[in-house]
């Protein structure tokens, strides 16, 4: 492969093509007229405009893309993440035209993509999977007497939907027939399948996802799993790698069942499978992401491996050059999303310039960005902008390079989570590892931010006076530092705008 296109933008299309030129492949980039002067754009080799700003005109238009492929002697796409990458007709349309997925077969994309068809697939394997209905909901009071046999409050999902779009949580028999009939005519309307089916509801379950790698040989590994469980309306906030919950026997456990999950779609490439981890730590099958993931990034950091190089080389037929056994996980990794939002005012997105852009630099840090100094904001992509990942030796050395990562950011003109990242991390429920995906609704308040430098002492008061009283140490051996003078809340004021 001498050549790729990067169907794709920002911080994931230089992700991509950095590791493109490391292996000697030139790369093409596509973009909107929006991104003209984004640096995925004069990162690559060689860029070809494809439409108007709205996603819908340029990142979306699959034939665009395949005709400039063709055009300019493209042998792989890589789709990034969102956009195309788990569309299983581009993926198909892709290799129609001759060119090499870097991906998935359409034939996976379309099992996972669907929940009902992703259950049925695992079944089969013997993956733990939360008590729920076998198959889409056709008889409501059949269904109905499923739900009393399971126990409320149960969750009615939508087929189609996924990443927490399309659920309905039922908490009484009495409301069952009403929830059901809206949660099957919003699946219709919002993804044109209105299949549902039901679950018992996990109320305060952590977020565990095993990254898996498998070539066209039917070799398949895990690497580890993130723990993603802080996220604010499924959107996520902090990932981390390894979790902190899980015990060796379990960590082997929950990497076999995912490894499983892959092999009941013959997985090729890099893909993700979600799992939901109760209190007791019982994991159960969520579902499985075809694409190469937001953070992917700490799993990089704990095991050596560049994802990006893997998913090329195995595209290019290449057998996996490892075995589970050569797999090691190394330290901790611990990612922050930088988002153009204003966590004061309800994380509403904000657009506008850079005025001033500074990355954090030194030990075990990394920045994946898109964005540089001077640039304009545009409206209409996805409001990320930047990944702070850091590395340690061990956990309290990746939050505290973290934390000092963020005070030694500079972003000014555009509102942005960074403070609200400091936050999580300076939590005595974060930092004892004492979380779950209820995390933010339950802790953050946005007047938490808002206190003076000289204030701190009040915020580690408000958020807990236990543990700062005695300035214990914590299971993972990190002091809370909440009060130890200084902080730079003041220096992240002036960055929040
Ligand atoms: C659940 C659940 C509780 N019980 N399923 C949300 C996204 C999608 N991947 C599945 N999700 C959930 N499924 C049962 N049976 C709770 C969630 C959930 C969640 C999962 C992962 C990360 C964050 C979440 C936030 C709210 C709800």
């Amino acid at each position: 492969m001498k050549k790729i296109l990067v169907a794709n933008r920002g911080e994931i299309a230089l992700r991509v093509m950095k590791s493109a030129k490391e292996m000697g492949i030139k790369t093409v980039a596509v973009f909107s007229e929006a991104d003209r002067n984004s640096p995925h754009v004069r990162y690559a080799d060689e860029a070809v405009c494809i439409g108007p700003a709205s996603s819908k005109e340029s990142y979306l238009r699959r034939d665009k893309i395949v005709e400039v492929a063709k055009m300019l002697g493209v042998e792989g796409i890589h789709p990034g993440y969102g956009f195309l990458s788990e569309n299983a007709v581009f993926a198909k349309l892709v290799e129609e035209n001759g060119i090499t997925f870097i991906g998935p077969t359409p034939e996976a994309i379309e099992v996972m993509g669907s929940k009902l068809a992703a259950k049925e697939a695992a079944k089969k394997f013997d993956i733990p999977m939360v008590p729920g209905s076998e198959g889409a909901i056709t008889d409501i009071p059949e269904a109905k007497l499923l739900a009393d046999k399971i126990g409320y409050p149960i969750l009615i999902k939508a087929s189609a939907g996924g990443g927490g779009k399309g659920m309905r949580v039922v908490n009484a028999a009495a409301e069952f027939e009403e929830q059901m009939q809206r949660a099957q005519s919003e699946a219709l309307s919002a993804f044109g399948d209105g299949s549902v089916f039901i679950e018992k509801y996990v109320g305060s379950p952590k977020h565990i996802e095993v990254q898996v790698l498998g070539d066209n040989y039917g070799n398949i590994v895990y690497l580890f799993e993130r723990e993603c469980s802080i996220q604010r309306r499924h959107q996520k906030v902090i990932e981390e790698a390894p979790s902190s919950c899980l015990t060796p026997e379990k960590r082997k456990a929950i990497g076999e069942a995912a490894v499983k999950v892959a092999q009941s779609c013959a997985y090729i490439g890099a893909g993700t499978v979600e799992f939901l981890v109760d209190e007791a730590l019982n994991f159960y099958f969520l579902e499985m992401n075809t694409r190469l993931q937001v953070e992917h990034p700490v799993t990089e950091m704990i095991t050596g491996i560049d994802l990006v190089k893997e998913q090329i080389k195995v595209a290019r037929g290449e057998k996996l050059s490892f075995t589970q056994d050569d797999l090691v996980m190394r330290g901790h990794a611990i990612e922050l999303r930088v988002y153009a939002e204003d966590p004061m005012n309800n994380f509403l997105p904000d657009i506008g310039r850079l005025e001033q852009y500074k990355k954090p630099e030194g030990p075990g840090v990394r920045v994946d960005d898109g964005y540089e100094e001077g640039m304009d904001i545009p409206i209409y992509y996805d409001p990320m902008l930047a990944k702070l990942v850091a590395y340690g030796k061990d956990r309290g050395e990746a939050i505290e390079r973290l934390v000092r990562a963020i005070d030694d950011y500079k972003i000014v003109g555009v509102k942005n989570t960074l403070r609200f990242g400091k936050f999580v991390l300076r939590h005595p429920d974060f930092i004892s590892g004492q979380f779950d995906t209820n995390f933010v609704a339950k802790n953050y308040k946005p007047e938490y931010l808002k206190v003076e430098q000289d204030d701190e002492m009040e915020i580690a008061a408000l958020i807990s006076s236990h543990i700062y009283e005695g300035k214990k140490s914590t299971p993972n051996g990190v002091a809370t530092k909440a009060a130890a003078g200084k902080s730079n809340w003041v220096k992240n004021r002036s960055s929040y705008r």
